[in-house]
């Protein structure tokens, strides 16, 4: 049985405590519900908090931290969905590994970020260390993350200086198997929050899925997802990603097929991008995962066919606007 707390906005269950506490066990508010345990396992009593789910950590954030940020900015909530190991997390890592070394979202300057060591924690996995040529992939994302999904955030100025507060979910692949079998899913909660909040969405279609012997089931799962996302999206923009592009295309009528379809769902704003972590001069990989950022944020932050407002320019006959060089 979940954790519970009798104050307002405050989720034990997502190791979160409004009181500050870093043990659940001492908080005087904790409802000790029948089921809850001492130790071991995600809703215990006893479990450290360890700062995991608090802004002013750093780490990735939970829906409670998103408050102060939403006072400053309308926050823009980008959503990853795809199928365990699509690749979302990778794409996250990838993102932040490139504003790290100075790359920049086309039309958009790194600003900062209330969750540096939460980008840190899945970039510093395809990061060289010192004495060391290894690097790996980020972990999977575990199922246990909570209620809602990990959240990163970025800071971003436009070319004429407005700040722009992005956030991107970092959700574990097994809430959208649950979500596209049945929506109302206990375990599809945190999906569900992610289509019902999300301004817009990227869709992973795992490359290395849809080349290999499980292809018919990865093209199905793609499908259901896009199905569900299609339902209310409205203007939202809908990126389709082929993740993990460096592996050959062995089946292109396949993917055309889910092209095809997902053209079908009829999404207003939609773009399909190809990325990997390998580097190819060609195929540009790593640079679409910035160009899929930079189109998200656009085409969120601008209504459909309309083109941009023109500031007009000054009317030098018209005293009022002279106003000030007259009088100076
Ligand atoms: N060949 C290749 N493999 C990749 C690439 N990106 C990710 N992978 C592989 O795919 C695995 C899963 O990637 P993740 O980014 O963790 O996938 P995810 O969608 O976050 O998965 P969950 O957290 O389980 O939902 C990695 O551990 C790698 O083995 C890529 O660009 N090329
Ligand atoms: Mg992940």
């Amino acid at each position: 049985m979940p954790l519970k707390c009798n104050t307002s906005h405050c989720h034990p269950e997502d190791n979160e405590c409004q009181a500050g506490h870093h043990s659940l066990s001492v908080c005087p508010h904790l409802i000790r519900s029948e089921g809850a345990t001492e130790a071991g396992g995600p809703n215990t009593v006893g479990a450290e908090l360890d700062g995991r789910r608090v802004s002013w950590t750093g780490s990735a954030m939970g829906l409670t931290d998103l408050e102060p940020l939403s006072a400053r900015s309308r926050i823009l909530l980008v959503g990853l969905v795809g199928m365990e190991n699509a690749g979302k997390t990778t794409f996250l890592a990838l993102l932040f590994s490139f504003l790290r070394r100075g790359q920049t979202i086309p039309g958009y300057r790194f600003a900062g970020s209330n969750t540096l060591p939460g980008w840190e924690l899945i970039a510093g996995f395809l990061t060289f260390r010192d004495g060391s040529n290894q690097v790996s992939f980020p972990p999977h994302t575990s199922r246990n993350a909570g209620r809602v999904p990990g959240l990163l955030h970025l800071a971003l100025k436009d070319v004429s200086g407005h700040l722009i507060d992005v956030v991107f979910t970092d959700a574990p692949g097994e809430w959208f198997n649950e979500w596209r079998n049945n929506q109302k899913a206990d375990a599809a909660v945190g999906a569900e929050w992610i289509h019902q909040h999300g301004d817009g969405f990227l869709l992973f279609a795992d490359c290395e899925e849809l080349a290999g012997p499980n292809r018919g089931t990865a093209r199905m799962e793609i499908q259901m997802l896009a199905d569900r996302l299609g339902t209310n999206l409205g203007k939202r923009p809908l990126g389709l990603v082929w993740a993990k592009s460096d592996v050959e295309n062995v089946r292109p009528a396949l993917r055309e097929k889910i092209q095809g379809y997902i053209q079908a769902i009829g999404p207003q704003r939609y773009r399909e991008f190809a990325i990997s972590v390998k580097q190819d001069e060609q195929q540009h990989w790593h640079k679409q995962v910035l160009e899929t950022v930079s189109w998200l944020i656009d085409t969120i932050r601008h209504e459909p066919g309309e083109p941009l407002p023109l500031i007009p320019s000054a009317n030098t006959d018209d005293l009022f606007l002279l106003r000030r060089s007259v009088s100076s």
